[in-house]
């Protein structure tokens, strides 16, 4: 049987970098298509330059190489979002509506990142469970929370096997994020192996969940490869990993730089993070195909130092 080919939109970004390799170390380099708006510095595979609001050219990359999978991460996040509202909308709606009209057109499965930005201020902050009410406040979550709507539209109308989760605030070492409101979480572990002071943009108490890298590739893949009864909501799948604050995360790390030193200036993303919930009820993602997350803030700050000390270490010799 051949092998299916996949295909990454927004594959330079955070997840798309780290999920391509994923994907190709499990099903060979020469059947994952990397794609985005810009080439990437490196590539150790096919890679095709792709505007996801360029339609036509979208089609004839998925005719190209007879894809039967497209993860689709290219996406305006919540902060940057908040700069350019109306043209977050644009590349975040018009982009999932191309790429579920391609589905349907193709019959190719697909994944649709979600995000705890479907939330708003007036949900349960705790534990906020799969059902609560969406009442997003950022234009990144009002685009993430009417695509969940019209995955599960497509699913239910067209049949398109679509699925996904809502990442919650994703902390790697292989690549910086870029516009998001849980950004803080990556860059401090930087300026902790760097010797720097760190400023942080939200205030100490700001708890948000968060998930290590390691565990949302899983999650996603998990999820793509689940049996499709199994997947029973064509929306978006909260999945938890930890939850902490910036004073937390912090302490953690003084835990092994004894002399790090943080100092708190919070700013507009303050006000997104207030409206997000604290923590994540992940129980039907569990229950369905069996999610079940492997780190904590302890086991992630050790594998996060270690990395990014091998980073630095490697990068100045
Ligand atoms: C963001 O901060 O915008 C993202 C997210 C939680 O979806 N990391």
């Amino acid at each position: 049987m051949k092998t299916k080919t996949i295909l990454i939109t927004g594959a330079n970004g955070q997840i798309g970098t780290v999920l391509t390799e994923a994907l190709r170390e499990r099903f060979g380099t020469e059947n994952v298509i990397a794609t985005d708006i810009r080439k990437p510095d490196t590539s150790d595979g096919p890679f095709e330059l792709l505007d996801v609001l360029d339609k036509d050219r979208f089609d004839e990359v998925i005719r190209k190489y007879e894809v039967g999978e497209v993860y689709h991460l290219a996406a305006i996040l919540s902060a940057k979002g908040e700069q350019n509202p109306k043209w977050a909308w644009e590349i975040n709606m018009t982009g999932l509506l191309d790429v579920l009209d391609l589905a349907r057109k193709y019959e190719f499965k697909l994944f649709f990142p979600s995000s705890i930005a479907v939330f708003g201020g007036n949900t349960p902050r705790v534990d906020t469970p799969q059902d609560a009410v969406l009442q997003p406040e950022t234009v990144y979550g009002i685009s993430k929370s009417a695509g969940e709507n019209w995955c599960q539209y497509y699913h239910n109308r067209y049949g398109v096997d679509v699925r996904s989760v809502r990442y919650p605030g994703i902390i790697g070492y292989q690549s910086l994020p870029g516009g998001g409101t849980t950004d803080y979480a990556v860059d401090i572990y930087h300026y902790a192996v760097k010797e720097e002071a760190y400023t942080c943009f939200l205030k100490e108490n700001a708890r948000l969940p968060m998930m290590y890298m390691e565990d949302a590739i899983r999650a996603t893949i998990e999820i793509m490869q689940a049996p499709a009864e199994k997947v029973k909501l064509r929306g978006g799948y909260n999945i938890a990993g930890t939850s902490f604050t910036p004073e937390e995360v912090a302490a953690t790390i003084k835990t092994h730089y004894p002399d790090f030193s943080i100092q708190y200036e919070p700013d507009f993303r303050q006000d997104i993070a207030s409206s997000w919930p604290e923590s994540i009820s992940d129980e039907a993602a569990r229950e369905d195909w069996g999610w079940k997350p492997k780190f904590g803030l302890k086991e992630m700050t050790e594998d996060m130092l270690h990395q990014l000390k091998n980073y630095y270490r490697l990068k100045v010799s």
